[in-house]
C-alpha cells in the first residue's frame, strides 16, 4: 500500500548538520521515493495548524519556539507502508526511550529536541501535507 508522508528535520538536526544522515536512511529503505523536499523557515501560523493538538500542553510554546529557532527539512516521502515506516525508523518521541538504530535513538538526548518528525496516521498525513505541500497532486 503506497502512502505519502510529511517529514520535517526539525532546526537541531540542520544545525547538527544531520541532514544527509538521516535522508541516507530514508533513501536505503527498499522503494521509498523523496517526491518533494525544501529548506525552509517556518512561521508561528503553520506551525500552530501543525501542532494545534498541542495548544496548551507546557510544552507547546517551548516547542514553538524551538520549530522557530531555524530552518527545517520539509520533505514528502512516498512508498510502502511509508507512515508506520518511518514512525519506525524516527523511534518514540523521548530519545533515551528510543532504541539505538532508530533515528532518536542514536542521535538525540531531549524530548523536544528529537530531530524528526514524520506523520503519525493517515489522517494526520493529509492533513499536514496539505499545510506543507498545498500545492502537490
Ligand atoms: P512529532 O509530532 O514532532 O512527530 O513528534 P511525536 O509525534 O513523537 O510527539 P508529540 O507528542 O506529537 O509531540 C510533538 C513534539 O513536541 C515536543 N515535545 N516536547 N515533554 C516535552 O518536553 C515534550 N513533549 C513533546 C517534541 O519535539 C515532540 O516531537
Ligand atoms: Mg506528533
Amino acid at each position: 500500500m503506497s502512502q505519502r508522508s510529511l517529514v520535517l528535520l526539525k532546526p537541531d538536526a540542520v544545525r547538527r548538520g544531520l541532514i544527509g544522515e538521516i535522508i541516507g536512511r530514508i533513501e536505503r529503505k527498499a522503494g521509498w521515493t523523496i517526491a518533494a523536499l525544501e529548506l525552509r523557515e517556518l512561521d508561528q501560523d503553520t506551525l500552530e495548524q501543525h501542532y494545534g493538538e498541542h495548544k496548551g500542553k507546557p510544552f507547546y510554546e517551548p516547542l514553538m519556539g524551538f520549530m522557530q529557532s531555524g530552518p527545517v527539512v520539509a520533505m514528502v516521502v512516498e512508498g510502502e507502508r511509508v507512515i508506520e515506516g518511518l514512525r519506525t525508523l524516527a523511534g518514540p518521541t523521548d530519545p533515551i526511550a528510543a532504541a539505538p538504530g532508530s533515528i532518536r535513538g542514536d542521535y538525540g538526548t531531549i524530548v523536544r529536541e528529537n530531530l524528526i518528525h514524520a506523520s503519525d496516521s493517515e489522517e494526520s498525513a493529509a492533513r499536514e501535507l496539505k499545510i506543507f505541500f498545498p500545492g502537490l497532486v
